[in-house]
């Protein structure tokens, strides 16, 4: 229903690649229901706001999609490296967006009196200071590397700046069992990278924003979470976003949407309690083909069952003389990953590491074992094994048959696993309570509403 008249104006600045937007569309969702007097522009290119806006089950009169221009040349054929396609889009940023910007005021009628983005977006802060109004960025990864990207000059002034070593990061507060090594690129090691020098300029510019939000709850990790308190004007865990629909259901009495055609949720059903190994490796990354094959050895060898999210075609790297039918598993091209890490068949997860993977495994205690590939994933990993204890990495870094085998055996057989259910017991309760009517989140999100509605 399009009732009362909308008197306030947010734009939301979008990262169009990889599952940022995601998480700040479901975010924005959450914000639209509460704050059905703010119109709401959503700002990202026509192909990201097409996927965001065509998936979600619920359009609410407030949010609005605004196309911008991707910065890609004419006749550009993607390459295989996403980066390339991430340059441009920076390259033409922030004119592109405020060009959609004008024609969101346009639209609307109503000055723009917020901007929220995401963090990756450090621009977007001179243009609230320009603009007099209050931004606020989110960031998509964990706290820990957000505190690594904030502390970026203090971790090189005692480390230096060359990179690679074993190093303590012990001058960080929760960081005594974390070395050098386990810091996301671009910190200390190769700093000229364009993603470098973004996170570079994003931690710096933080600390201004009028608050910093982000996908997670403030007990998952209080040490490093004070710390960033102290670094921000306000720094906002209305997460995990797992736990939180969107918006109030249609129907209170109908079930929540579940995406299970494959039918692998029923499939769960007829297996025994956490004996299933989950395998994805995220959106983003693509592990080679040979530590694909290795794993689907192991998983034939050692003949758990399991479901993997594989994009491509699995035959390709199947032993000769297996087809997809002689597996003890289902194959799907996208899982419904938060219901099959809530249901209670799943024994362990084998993945890449981002951030929403992690969350949504701990809210559904569910151990991991590790495979990271860039980015946060490294830091990611180590947080789960040294940190919290509820997972490992496979041994030597990379996936082969015998590592698989070993890392597979430990969590669903062997009393390290069981320790690690216990420790993610206590984890996901505290998730659990964060979300609860008046806990750490909601009251977060209250004073988010507060901001954005100002
Ligand atoms: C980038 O991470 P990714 O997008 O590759 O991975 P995740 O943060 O784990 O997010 C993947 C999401 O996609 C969902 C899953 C997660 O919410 O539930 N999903 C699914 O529903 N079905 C599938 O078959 C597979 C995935 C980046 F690479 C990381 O380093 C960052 O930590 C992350 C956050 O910034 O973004």
């Amino acid at each position: 229903a399009n009732s009362k008249p909308q008197t306030h104006h947010v734009s939301v600045l979008a990262f169009p690649f990889g599952s940022h937007a995601g998480p700040l569309h479901s975010l924005v969702l959450r914000l639209a229901a509460a704050a059905p007097q703010v119109a709401f522009s959503f700002l990202t290119t026509s192909k990201a706001n097409a996927a965001l806006f065509s998936k979600s089950p619920l359009s609410l009169h407030n949010v609005k999609a605004y196309n911008v221009p991707d910065g890609l040349p004419e006749n550009f054929v993607p390459s295989g490296n996403p980066e390339v396609a991430v340059g441009f889009f920076l390259k033409a940023a922030p004119a592109n967006f405020m060009g959609s910007l004008k024609d969101a005021e346009a639209a609307t009628g109503l000055r723009v009196g917020c901007l929220v983005s995401d963090a990756f977006f450090w621009f977007v802060g001179d243009m609230a200071e320009e603009m007099k109004v209050p931004w606020v960025p989110v960031w998509t990864g964990g706290p820990r590397s957000l505190l690594a990207h904030v502390d970026t000059d203090l971790i090189r002034q005692r480390l230096g700046t060359s990179g690679g070593g074993k190093q303590t990061l012990d001058f960080l507060p929760g960081f005594s069992r974390f070395q050098m090594d386990d810091l996301p690129e671009g910190i200390v090691g190769k700093l000229e990278s364009p993603l470098a020098t973004l996170l570079y300029k994003m931690g710096q510019k933080l600390p201004k924003a009028t608050a910093v939000a982000i996908n997670s709850f403030e007990e998952v990790d209080p040490e490093v979470v004070n710390v960033l308190k102290s670094r921000f004007q306000k720094f906002l865990n209305v997460g995990p976003f797992s736990l939180i629909p969107s918006s109030p259901s249609p129907s209170p009495s109908l079930p929540p949407l579940l995406n299970d055609e494959s039918g692998c949720l029923e499939w769960l059903d007829t297996q025994k309690p956490a004996s299933v190994a989950y395998i994805s490796f995220g959106s983003v990354v693509t592990p080679p083909p040979h530590e694909l094959a290795a794993f689907a050895e192991a998983l034939i060898e050692s003949g758990f069952p399991f479901i993997w999210s594989f994009r491509g075609n699995i035959e390709e790297i199947l032993p000769k003389g297996y087809d997809k039918m002689s597996l003890n598993g289902k194959i799907l091209s996208w899982a419904p990953q938060v219901q099959v890490l809530g249901h209670s068949s799943t024994g362990v997860f084998v993945t890449h590491c981002g951030w929403n993977s992690i969350l949504e495994s701990i809210v559904g205690g569910v151990p991991m074992i590790c495979r990271p590939f860039f980015g946060d994933q490294n830091l990611n990993m180590r947080t789960v094994e040294a940190a919290w204890g509820i997972g490992v990495g496979v041994e030597g870094g990379l996936i082969t048959k015998p590592a698989a085998i070993k890392a597979l055996e430990l969590v669903l057989k062997q009393k390290e696993g069981e320790e690690m259910r216990e420790k993610l017991k206590i984890l996901q309760n505290l998730a659990q309570q964060a979300v609860e009517w008046n806990g750490s989140s909601p009251r977060a999100f209250n004073s988010l509403v507060e901001i954005v509605t100002k």
